[in-house]
């Protein structure tokens, strides 16, 4: 049985949008959707190209992160390997590998690429953050939560990737480690039997292509595939909720301390196993939570029919 994520994100015209609109419709309510053509007015949409990259760049040393197994329990910090920029592009169009380039800081190797766009008006009044991701074809970005719980912009700008979201409120059923942003679960090879609250969850799907401009609202999980080698730009902004505020603060300052302290003073393994028992018992909760109040909606609507 696959996972229910096939209701699509919303996608409309981004080249239109007023700040208004977006504000009112997606931003205070925190609705994803998929802006296409926001950035379309920008030198950057034709500019930003592999051959750009490897021509502007090519030079540079880049840290590479992949999907190793053992570092599930681990937030991205130290690269698995390093090549030089213009080599990694070459790869990622040449053939599938597991390396990504994660959070890469390209204005502060290139503070001129800044010149090739202006910010959105939408995001106009916050404070913004940008990094570039680039990923080979096949390749996968586990699912996660972003540590900082920022608004995320994610546009796309060469290759396609799918996207899979789930509304922050169903952590606990995606089995959410603590100390941790990133959860134990497979959403293209759900097991049920070890994760039953699998069968729970409601997640929504895209596919981003070049200009489109996915909103991520804070807090939200995101498993994305890379259909094709390619490249986008996140532009993070921060949280509008204070308890989104706060569940930021505390994932950069204390949970993540605790976590590398724990992780040091256990066993990597104990306390990685001890983790995954808190996750399974809250999914558990969340569980017999659902299950109480559907029993409790039929019992009353039952009443209402029969009175
Ligand atoms: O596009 C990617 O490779 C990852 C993007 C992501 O996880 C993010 O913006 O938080």
């Amino acid at each position: 049985m696959a996972l229910d994520i096939k209701s699509l994100v919303p996608c409309i015209d981004g080249s239109t949008i007023t700040r208004e609109e977006f504000h009112n419709t997606y931003l205070k309510p925190q609705k994803p959707v998929v802006l296409r053509g926001l950035w379309k007015k920008y030198p950057a949409y034709e500019k930003w190209t592999m051959d750009f990259f490897k021509k502007s760049m090519g030079n540079i040393e880049v840290g590479l992160f992949g999907n190793r197994k053992e570092d599930i329990s681990k937030t991205l910090e130290v690269p698995n390997a390093t090549m030089r920029f213009d080599e990694y592009l070459n790869l990622i169009e040449r053939e599938p590998t597991d390396l990504r380039l994660f959070l890469f800081p390209v204005f502060k190797h290139k503070p001129e690429l800044l010149k090739d766009f202006d910010y959105p008006e939408i995001t106009k009044g916050y404070i913004k953050i940008p990094f570039m991701f680039f990923g080979p074809p096949k390749s996968i970005v586990r699912m996660h939560q972003d540590i900082d719980m920022s608004n995320v912009f994610l546009t796309q700008f060469h290759g396609r990737k799918r996207v899979v979201l789930f509304a922050p409120d169903q952590s606990d059923l995606l089995y959410r480690l603590p100390f941790n942003v990133h959860s134990i679960v497979d959403v293209d090879h759900p097991d049920y039997k070890t994760f039953p609250g699998l069968k729970y969850v409601k997640g929504m799907t895209t596919i981003l292509e070049h200009g489109d401009t996915l909103f991520m609202p804070s807090g939200y999980w995101h498993h994305i595939e890379y259909l094709e080698g390619g490249f986008g730009l996140s532009v993070r902004t921060v949280a509008n909720s204070l308890n989104m505020k706060l569940q930021g603060a505390w994932s950069l300052g204390g949970r993540r301390l605790i976590d590398r302290m724990m992780r040091n003073l256990m066993k990597e393994e104990k306390w990685f196993d001890f983790k995954k028992k808190v996750a399974h018992s809250r999914a558990e909760k969340a569980m017999s939570k659902l299950n109480r109040d559907n029993y409790e909606n039929e019992f009353r609507s039952s009443n209402t029919v029969t009175t």
